[in-house]
Order: structure tokens, then C-alpha cells, then sequence
């Protein structure tokens, strides 16, 4: 048996970030399509980011990047989302869009173009001081094309020094996030491929160090949900990017390719005890072809499906299943949960907090999608090509 109740009130304390970038217009390396509507600048973000939140309650923080969202006055930017309900989230750093940087960043062999991916990296931290934000996240686009291009030990000595000097630099509410990603853009050696690799420089560096797992950066058949099982048994990690993938870094809507791994990733987190706010629920998408803010919404709700059916999971029942080495009787009681329809639960529990029980449906009554596209000519691109 479980406690709805208790169940409802967790679900009320989560809190899932939507990316800056994913409110601009994306595409793939074919062909970025433009949408009506698109916001032009950071705080048109903001904006359309509000609107998520209001109509879904979960959704308070946002993700920047820099440069994407550079401004002059980030102060200034904290209080435009506070006065919209929202607070600026993780920062995450660009050390890829140089032309510096065609042999890597903070890995790079010249002394000189580390010197500048360091020194933007402590930029964002400065920028975290203007903003409250508590997390850096780090994805290194760092790697090599071909065997014996550059040198695979140095390149970690280089990296393991870049992040020792931003480590150094945290304040002591901040953190770092180290992200990895098993191919792209380096085709032969990424220099961050795996949970194991973020993880051995996260534990030498020390506690502000935390992995982030973004759920598009696995080799197909890979299991996520036991990296997060043993990064959260280490106290190292640091939360999540999510997204859906079929094939690479598809970056589609969370919970969409495979809500049956979502729910099995939630499970863990539940378990585990990282349903707290130490692990930060994060989106990493891209919206190409389908409306944007629609589209943030249903991913916010596929991942308050997945936790609400990670929550109903009866732990008595499954515990002594598997004491009793019940196999299929210990299957059935995640099957359950998983197969529980918790659609009417979220929603009652959104009319308990005087929201709309269907959230897409509000939005698309509010008139915001018209009135934005009427307003709003020239939208930015979100800097993201695929
Ligand atoms: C890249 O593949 C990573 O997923 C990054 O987390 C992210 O998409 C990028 O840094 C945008 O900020
Ligand atoms: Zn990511
Ligand atoms: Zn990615």
C-alpha cells in the first residue's frame, strides 16, 4: 500500500528546470527552422519561461548559457525573473563556438587557448555571483577525430588542471557540474565520454564536484538508471539534463522516446534518496518542428508522471519480494506502478494548487502563442544547431 497523500505532497516539492535555449529556434545541421512567436532576447525567454511555470507550478528556474543569453547586467536579469516568478538556474559554459577551439578547450594542446577557455569559465562563475545561481554545468565538446591526433593522458591532465582552478573559484553555495557525453562532436576520443570519467575528476577535485547525467549521452542499450543508482550511492550526483533520444543526441522531448526508462531512472532517484534539492531536474532540449512552449509543458508533466509513478511504487511489497527471491512477484509490483494511469492524481493535485488540471490545454487558451507572434518579429536562434 502506498500514501497517496504523502505521494502528492513530494510530488508538490519538485521543481524542474527548463533550458534557456530550448525557447529559441533550433534545428538540426540541415536546417534551423524559424517559428512565429520566437522570443528575441533573454528576457523574452524569461517570459515564455513564466508561462510554463504558470500553468504547470513546477518549473521556477531557468537555465542560461553563455554567450546565448549574455546581457549587461545580470543583477538586473535576476530581478526581471524574480518579478515573473522565476529564479535564474544552472549557467552553463560555451567552450565550443570559438574557432580557438577546433582542437578542444580547457584540453586543448596550446597553453593559450586553455588559458581562454578558463577564463570563461570563470566568467560564468562571476556570473553565478550576479545571478544566485548555484550551479556551473560543464559539457566539454573536447575530444579527438583521430588515434594519435593528440595525446589521451595529457589531455585529462589538462582538463583535471582547468577544473581543479574553477573548483578553487566556487563559492560555498555553488557547485559544479561535470557533464559527459560518449561521442560527438570528437568522433574518436571524447575527453568526458562516461559517468566514470566526470566521476574520478569529481572525486579528486571534491564536494562541489557533482556529475550530471544527461540522459541523450548513453550508447544505445546503456542503463541509466544503475549509473544513478551508484553515482547517488557515492553522493555525486549532481542531477540531470533530460531529454529523449532514438538514436544520438536527439534532444527530443523528455519521456517521449522511452517513459518506461524515465520511470525506471525516477525509481532510482526515489530510492536512493535523491529526491531532494541536491539533485536539479533539468531539461536539455530542442524544439525543432514542434511548438516550443507546448511542448516544455508536456515535458515538465512527463517527468511529474514518471516521478509520481516512481513514488507509487509499494516498497514493502518489492522488498519482500525480493527477500523471498520472488522474481516475477517483484517485477509485478514496478509493473504496477508503472502501469497506474496518474493522470487524474496530477491533475487533482494541480487543482489543489488552483492551477488548470491540464496544463497544454490552459496555455493554449491564454492567447499567449498569438499574442507573441503578433508582438514578437525576428526571433532569436537559439545557438544550437543540433
Ligand atoms: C551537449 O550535448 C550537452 O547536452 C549540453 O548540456 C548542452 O546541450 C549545451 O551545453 C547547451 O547548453
Ligand atoms: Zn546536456
Ligand atoms: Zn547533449
Amino acid at each position: 500500500m502506498t500514501d497517496v497523500a504523502a505521494v502528492k505532497a513530494a510530488l508538490k516539492t519538485q521543481a524542474i528546470e527548463t533550458p534557456s535555449w530550448a525557447y529559441g529556434n533550433s534545428g538540426t545541421r540541415f536546417k534551423v527552422f524559424t517559428q512565429p512567436g520566437v522570443p528575441r532576447s533573454p528576457r523574452e525567454k524569461l517570459d515564455d519561461a513564466a508561462k510554463v511555470h504558470e500553468f504547470t507550478g513546477a518549473a521556477p528556474t531557468v537555465a542560461l548559457h553563455i554567450p546565448w543569453d549574455r546581457v549587461d547586467d545580470y543583477a538586473a536579469l535576476a530581478r526581471y525573473a524574480e518579478e515573473r516568478g522565476l529564479r535564474l538556474g544552472a549557467i552553463n559554459s560555451n567552450t565550443f563556438q570559438d574557432d580557438d577551439y577546433r582542437l578542444g578547450s580547457v584540453c586543448h594542446p596550446d597553453a593559450a587557448v586553455r588559458r581562454k577557455a578558463v577564463a570563461h569559465l570563470l566568467e560564468c562563475v562571476d556570473i553565478m555571483d550576479a545571478t544566485g545561481s548555484r550551479d556551473l554545468k560543464l559539457w566539454f565538446a573536447d575530444g579527438t577525430n583521430y588515434p594519435g591526433q593528440d595525446d589521451i593522458r595529457a589531455r585529462q591532465d589538462r582538463l583535471a588542471e582547468a577544473l581543479a582552478t574553477v573548483h578553487e573559484r566556487l563559492g560555498d553555495d555553488q557547485r559544479m557540474l561535470l557533464e559527459y557525453k560518449f561521442f560527438e562532436p570528437a568522433f574518436y576520443a571524447t575527453d568526458v565520454p562516461d559517468w566514470g570519467t566526470a566521476y574520478a575528476h569529481c572525486l579528486k577535485l571534491g564536494d562541489k564536484a557533482r556529475v550530471v547525467v544527461d540522459t541523450g549521452h548513453h550508447a544505445p542499450g546503456t542503463n541509466i538508471e544503475f549509473i544513478v543508482a551508484t553515482l547517488l550511492r557515492e553522493g555525486k550526483l549532481g542531477g540531470f539534463d533530460f531529454n529523449s533520444r532514438f538514436y544520438a543526441d536527439d534532444d527530443l522531448m523528455v519521456g517521449a522516446a522511452d517513459p518506461f526508462q524515465l520511470f525506471r531512472i525516477m525509481y532510482e532517484v526515489v530510492r536512493g534518496g535523491g529526491f531532494t534539492p541536491d539533485v536539479a531536474f533539468m531539461l536539455d532540449q530542442c524544439h525543432n518542428i514542434e511548438a516550443k512552449i507546448p511542448a516544455i509543458i508536456r515535458s515538465v508533466m512527463n517527468v511529474q508522471e514518471a516521478t509520481a509513478k516512481a513514488l507509487l511504487v509499494d516498497r514493502a511489497a518489492l522488498a519482500s519480494a525480493q527477500a523471498a527471491g520472488d522474481v516475477l512477484a517483484a517485477n509485478a509490483v514496478l509493473m504496477d506502478a508503472y502501469d497506474t494511469d496518474v493522470r487524474p492524481l496530477l491533475a487533482e493535485l494541480r487543482e489543489e494548487q488552483g492551477l488548470d488540471g491540464d496544463p497544454v490545454a490552459a496555455y493554449h487558451r491564454s492567447g499567449w502563442a498569438a499574442k507573441t507572434a503578433g508582438e514578437r518579429v525576428g526571433g532569436a536562434q537559439a545557438g544550437w544547431g543540433a
